[in-house]
Order: structure tokens, then sequence, then C-alpha cells
């Protein structure tokens, strides 16, 4: 069992999703359940991964890799984990960038780091009208609606969603943060946001202080 265990650990720091899924069939298949595999493989080496980030010593890259070999393995344990406490969502996060504004590259890597911290995550994607932002918050009832914008001339849109939420008495339960190049604390207060990120572990830390989660994939 320990060598199994083992290879789950460094095909999660190799970022090698194929061996990761494997290995955890094959630890199935050997007997070993699904709360040792998620408990003494998975949580330790993404708490590692996390650390070995902010100390500098990964980037960005490495991380998405190894978060990504984490869902392979968590693909084949999910359906031995329906209703279990570990397979809980830590919250639902709406995430798009608004109207006129094609810019997704950060936004795709803030709602890729999210998920890889635990969140469920609806993408809307570029260029969304406050309209569709409403319609999404009452289809999804998320927990947060999290907004990218990279242009002077569009960042103005957060307030439009925000004063269109309003309206629709859709504000008051509802965490918004921001995010994008010209975002700064002074607008986010301006706007009525909740908060920003100025990158992905930025945007993690603001989601987890609003929701009072702790930071990880296991911390519901
Ligand atoms: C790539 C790029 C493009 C690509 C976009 C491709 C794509 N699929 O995204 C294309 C070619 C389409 C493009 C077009 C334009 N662009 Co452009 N583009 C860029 C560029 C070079 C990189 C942006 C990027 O991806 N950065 C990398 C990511 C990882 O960083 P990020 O986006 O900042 O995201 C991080 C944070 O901001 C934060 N974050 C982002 N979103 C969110 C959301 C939340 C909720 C949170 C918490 C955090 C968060 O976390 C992210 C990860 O760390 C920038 C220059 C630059 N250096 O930023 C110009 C730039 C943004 N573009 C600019 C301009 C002017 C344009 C155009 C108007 C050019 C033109 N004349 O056609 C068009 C506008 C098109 C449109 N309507 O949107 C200007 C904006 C100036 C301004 N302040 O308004 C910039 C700054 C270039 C410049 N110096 O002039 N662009």
């Amino acid at each position: 069992m320990d060598v199994l265990i083992k290879e789950i650990q460094e095909g999660l720091i190799d970022g090698n999703a194929e061996l990761v899924k494997n290995k955890t069939e094959k630890a199935l298949l050997e007997g070993i359940n699904s709360e040792i595999i998620i408990k003494k493989a998975l949580i330790p080496t993404m708490d590692k991964i996390g650390k070995e980030f902010r100390a500098g010593n990964i980037y960005i890259p490495e991380v998405l890799m190894s978060s990504r070999a984490m869902h392979a393995s968590l693909y084949v344990l999910k359906p031995l984990l329906i209703e279990s406490e570990l397979s809980k969502k830590k919250g639902l996060v709406v995430i798009g960038t608004v109207a006129g504004d094609l810019h997704d590259i950060g936004k795709n890597m803030v709602s890729m780091s999210l998920q890889g911290d635990g969140y469920e995550v609806v993408d809307l994607g570029i260029d969304v009208p406050a309209d569709d932002f409403i319609s999404a918050i009452l289809r999804y009832k998320p927990d947060v609606l999290a907004m990218s914008a990279l242009l002077t001339t569009t960042i103005g849109e957060f307030k439009n969603v925000i004063k269109a939420l309003i309206n629709e008495g859709l504000r008051e339960n509802l965490n918004i943060v921001v995010g994008g190049g010209p975002v700064t604390q002074d607008y986010v207060d301006e706007i009525g946001a909740n908060g920003f990120g100025k990158d992905v572990f930025g945007a993690i830390d603001i989601v987890n202080e609003l929701l009072g989660k702790k930071e990880g994939y296991f911390n519901v």
C-alpha cells in the first residue's frame, strides 16, 4: 500500500494526471479505500505544493498541473465519495469577464485556482452583459460573484452589474469580488464590491476570507 500512496504523491508533485489516475485505480483494486487515498496521498501532497508555491520554490503552471492531477484522482474516487464529507465543495463561485472585454487569461487562471482550492466554479466566459450575470445568479445562487476586467474602459461595468443586482434585490446575500489590471482597493470601495485580488492567490485568499474558509482543497 505504501508504495502506491508514494507513487500517487510523486505523480501529484510531477503534475502527471495520467499516472495519478492509473495509480488511484490500482490502489482501489488492491483494496486501499478512497478515504485513505485522499487523507494519505492527496491532502498532504497538495498542502505541500501550496506551501512550496508560497515560498517561491515552484510557479503557477506547476501548481495548475498538480491540481489537474489531483482532479484526475478525484474523478476516479468521486463515485465512491458521494455523500461523504470529503466530496463537499467549499462553495460556489460564478465568474466572468465583463461586457466589452475579451481578456480571459487571468480570469481562467483565477477560475482554475479556485477549483484547485475546492470551489465549484461556473464560468460565464468573456464579454458577459449585466443581464447574463443576473440570470446566472438567479440560476446558480452562488456564494460569490467574481468579475474580471482588464481595460480602463470596461471596469465601469463592475458598477453597472452591481447596480443591476441591487435593482433586482440580489445584492444583499452575495459576495462580490473583482480583479484585473486597473483594479485598486479604492475602486473596490467606490463601487461597493466586497474585495479584490491582485493575482490567483489574492483571489483565493479573498474568497476564503469572505466565506470564512481555510485555504486548501479539503477545508470545507
Ligand atoms: C493578452 C492581451 C490581449 C489579448 C487577450 C487574449 C485573451 N484571451 O485574454 C488580446 C489580443 C485579445 C487583447 C486585446 C486588447 N487589448 Co489587451 N492585453 C493583453 C496583455 C498583453 C496580457 C493580459 C494577460 O493575459 N495578462 C496575464 C494574466 C495572467 O494577468 P491578468 O489578466 O492581469 O490576471 C491576473 C490578475 O489581474 C488577477 N485577476 C484577473 N481577473 C481577476 C478576477 C478576479 C475576481 C480576481 C480576484 C483577480 C483577477 O489574477 C490574474 C492572475 O494572476 C495585456 C498587457 C499586460 N501586460 O497585462 C494587454 C492589455 C490589457 N490590453 C490592452 C488593450 C488596450 C487591448 C485592446 C483595446 C487593444 C486594441 N487596440 O485592440 C484590445 C481590447 C479587446 C477587448 N475588447 O477586450 C491594454 C489595456 C490598457 C488599459 N488600461 O485599458 C493592456 C494593458 C496593454 C497595454 N499596455 O496597453 N489583449
